[in-house]
């Protein structure tokens, strides 16, 4: 008999965004998929926030939210699950930047570092976009990261156009 070594479970950060189609059904089924992922439980979600677009200029606001996940998948797993649950709402990659039904990135897992070209951790750009950390707060708001809490990074940029929205 051979045993199977026990897999540590880490916590896992996802950003979600959607500004294409039924953008509260694209964020529902996100979340109900990710909590059913293999050795992933759900452990809190954020708030919604419809938010100016960035980036190319033209498209619909966004709806933003954040997840907080504990996992045993390899970070590399996690991705290409992310990636299924995408293509499963329709996710068409056209130009750079375009108007996406669903976009979940990974902002961080546990401590890990990588510099993988498919998969930078922390989220390089985490800490820069107001749509990300608003969402993100809400499930973290202590955690440190480059030597500020995220609350504090929050509070130095510009939330013009970040509205959370009510809950039901
Ligand atoms: C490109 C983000 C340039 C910021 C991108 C930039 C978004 C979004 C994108 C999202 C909102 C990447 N994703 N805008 N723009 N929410 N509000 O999730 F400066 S495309
Ligand atoms: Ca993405
Ligand atoms: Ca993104």
């Amino acid at each position: 008999m051979t045993t199977v070594p026990p897999t540590v479970p880490v916590i896992a950060y996802i950003a979600l965004g959607t500004n294409l189609g039924d953008r509260q059904a694209h964020l529902d089924a996100a979340f109900t998929a990710l909590s059913a992922l293999p050795g992933t439980r759900l452990l809190a979600r954020s708030s919604l926030y419809e938010t100016a677009p960035l980036g190319p200029a033209g498209q619909q606001d966004y709806l933003n939210a954040a997840a907080k996940l504990e996992t045993t998948l390899a970070p590399r797993a996690l991705l290409d699950a992310c990636l299924t649950i995408e293509q499963a709402r329709g996710r068409i990659r056209a130009e750079r930047w375009g108007p996406r039904t669903l976009d979940l990135d990974i902002l961080l897992y546990g401590n890990t570092t990588s510099q993988d070209p498919h998969l930078t951790l922390p989220h390089p750009a985490m800490l820069n976009r107001a749509f990300v950390l608003a969402p993100l707060c809400d499930l973290a708001p202590e955690l440190i990261i480059a030597g500020r809490t995220l609350a504090q990074h929050l509070a130095l940029l510009n939330q013009t156009g970040i509205r959370r929205i009510p809950v039901a």
